[in-house]
């Protein structure tokens, strides 16, 4: 059996490939999500050999309705498709259709400790707010699975906002010791963060990062919100005290907030902003970028709904994305449970 350490040439990418999913758990993604991590996902596609998965798995490690579950993954690969993500250059699929994903998380599970997982912020914070009592046993795994859909795919980057910082850690964590235990198997993921976007904070809360279990309604931006509504919430936007518009998120992280979105929709600089509304108050800065929203929200929406009225098309596209997913994710699969001892059938 060919070993992954030395891939043969039809395996070895020839670009460097990127990998990175977003959970189908809600109607719409927001702008922490755009702006974090999938803004990056369509430059990327340019550059590298690009996987992209919607993880409906994680979602389950909260309860979910199947009906919406089955119909937020559509929206979701919709909205990838609508922001730019294209089908003919970037493998799009769905978590569940590839059961490689699952059977190598177990191999995972059995190499992690149980101290480890515990140390995951993200649990904590998610099960502080159910009680740990009522949390599931997923929720606590998850950021294993998760560095199974990493580490099958061989990526070279990993884009995600801040907040996926800690289970790319792992990640790396687990790739070390599976290669130190089984010989070199898995490249080392990089997690692809980019600074000035990684943490997109509350609009009416700038202490919390923008967050669709966090975010009240009028501090998140739902990217295919009625644009009028969207533009109402940035204006309605928590600001700082004082009036001089400066970027300093120490001080002023209301004001930092909304430069950051700015300059990232508009393409201008934080110091051109800054400096073309010295002397100018809050308000008129809020009213600019409400109108930068609705312009970037509006042809977004516009597209997502007229993919997701063509189901058949949506359905051909991540099963032929499931299809190049799949072969290289059973590659790395067979090498693994070659590497740990499984009997071949
Ligand atoms: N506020 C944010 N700023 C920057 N990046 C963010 N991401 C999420 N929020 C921000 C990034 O979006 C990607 C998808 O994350 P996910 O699948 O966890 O999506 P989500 O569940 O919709 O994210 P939320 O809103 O943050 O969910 P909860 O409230 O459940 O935790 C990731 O790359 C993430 O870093």
């Amino acid at each position: 059996m060919a070993r992954m350490s030395e891939p043969t040439p039809a395996e070895k990418p020839v670009r460097p490939r990127v990998l990175s999913g977003i959970q189908p758990t809600s109607d719409s993604f927001h702008f922490g999500n755009y702006l974090g991590a999938l803004r990056q996902w369509v430059e990327l596609q340019e550059t590298h050999e690009p996987f992209f998965f919607i993880a409906n798995m994680h979602a389950l490690t909260l309860e979910q309705e199947p009906k919406k579950l089955r119909e937020r993954t559509f929206v979701a690969a919709a909205q990838l498709m609508a922001m730019g993500i294209d089908p003919q250059r970037s493998a799009i699929f769905v978590q569940s259709h590839m059961p490689e994903h699952a059977e190598l998380a177990w191999v995972l599970q059995c190499l992690t400790g149980f101290g480890e997982a515990r140390r995951m912020t993200q649990f904590k914070d998610k099960s502080a707010k159910a009680g740990e009592g009522s949390s599931s046993v997923g929720l606590f795994t998850y950021p294993i699975l998760q560095a199974a859909d990493i580490l099958l795919y061989r990526p070279a980057y990993v884009p995600v906002g801040e907040d996926q910082r800690q289970h790319l850690e792992l990640t790396r964590d687990l790739a070390q010791r599976f290669n130190h235990r089984y010989k070199r198997a898995f490249r080392l993921p990089e997690p692809y963060i980019l600074k000035e976007t990684a943490k997109i904070l509350d609009l009416q809360n700038p202490a919390i990062k923008m967050s669709k279990s966090n975010s009240s309604p009028g501090g998140i931006v739902e990217m295919l919100d009625d644009p009028k509504v969207s533009a109402k919430k940035v204006r309605s936007a928590v600001t700082d005290s004082g009036s001089e518009i400066r970027f300093d998120p120490e001080t002023k992280p209301g004001i930092s907030n909304l430069l950051t979105i700015y300059s990232a929709l508009s393409g201008r600089s934080i110091e051109d902003l800054v400096t073309s509304y010295e002397g100018q108050g809050y308000g008129a800065l809020k009213g600019d970028l409400a109108d930068v929203v609705v312009d970037f929200v509006t042809p977004f929406r516009n597209r997502t709904l007229e993919l997701l009225d063509d189901r058949a098309e949506l359905e051909r596209v991540l099963r032929a994305g499931a299809e190049t997913a799949g072969a290289v994710a059973r590659a790395t699969l067979a090498d693994v449970y070659d590497r740990v001892g499984f009997v071949g059938r």
